[in-house]
């Protein structure tokens, strides 16, 4: 079991990286999780290796461009990417996403949004067509500390189930992000990709959301691999 959902990750992102990756793309934002160790493998596999720069989406990341030979950028330093690679907890049938399990959805979204083209590795137990339906425990968003009981209070009446992220231990405290806020992880239950983006909207409106894990209408296509060794592709 172990071993197919490994193989399907690697698999997915080969095929991602071999079919996408153009020789003009120059920029590449390369996202985090374990689907994405195997892209910048790849991507430290290309011939042209050494014109590549890669924007990273949090510290493993860094370390994973860093690791393959890559050179390391800033979104600082580029306006736009021509091609960003992330993982993502779930995929609905209409390429929305929930990311953000790694707590780097914000760094995450701003390589997704910086990057002209946008593409989701995964393996099959992400494609849940519908998101919400999966073992994740709903949508992080990161939150300013001072605003979390605020907006504990305001998800819970917009329906969610919502809790601060702890570090483990537990007694540990909150997960502080790289950018030192709190996450929440928010259950909805299943959302029709239909709703995603209303649903968004109004969680964004909450002053101290600083950003939400719903990533909709941002990947241009999905490569999922799947236990039987092929790789479907959402578009
Ligand atoms: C990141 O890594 C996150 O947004 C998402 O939570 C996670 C996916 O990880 P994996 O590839 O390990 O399933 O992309």
């Amino acid at each position: 079991m172990a071993d197919l959902i490994e193989q399907s990750k690697k698999l997915a992102a080969y095929s991602a990286v071999d079919e996408n990756l153009k020789p003009n793309h120059k920029v590449i934002g390369i996202g985090s999780g374990s689907t994405v160790v195997y892209v910048a493998e790849r991507v430290g596999q290309q011939a042209n290796k050494s014109e590549l720069v890669c924007i990273p989406t949090g510290f493993q990341s860094k370390q994973l461009i860093i690791d393959n030979g890559l050179k390391l950028g800033s979104l600082e330093e580029f306006a736009s990417i021509d091609i960003a690679f992330d993982g993502a907890d779930e995929v609905d049938s209409q390429l929305n996403c929930i990311k953000g399990g790694g707590a780097c959805l914000l760094q995450e979204k701003l390589v997704a949004d910086s990057a002209d083209n946008f593409i989701i590795v995964a393996d099959y137990r992400k494609n849940t067509g519908i998101l919400g339906k999966s073992w994740t425990k709903g949508v992080p968003l990161e939150v300013v500390p001072a605003a979390y009981n605020k907006i504990l209070k305001q998800l819970t009446e917009l329906g969610g189930k919502a809790q601060v992220r702890s570090g483990l231990p537990a007694k540990a405290g909150p997960v502080i992000t790289d950018n030192g806020n709190f996450i929440i992880d928010c259950d909805f239950s299943q959302v029709e990709a239909s709703k995603i983006k209303e649903l968004n909207d109004k969680i964004k409106a909450m002053v101290g959301v600083v950003e939400t894990g719903y990533f909709v209408g941002m990947a241009q296509k999905a490569y999922i691999g799947n236990a039987d060794g092929s790789v479907s592709t959402l578009s």
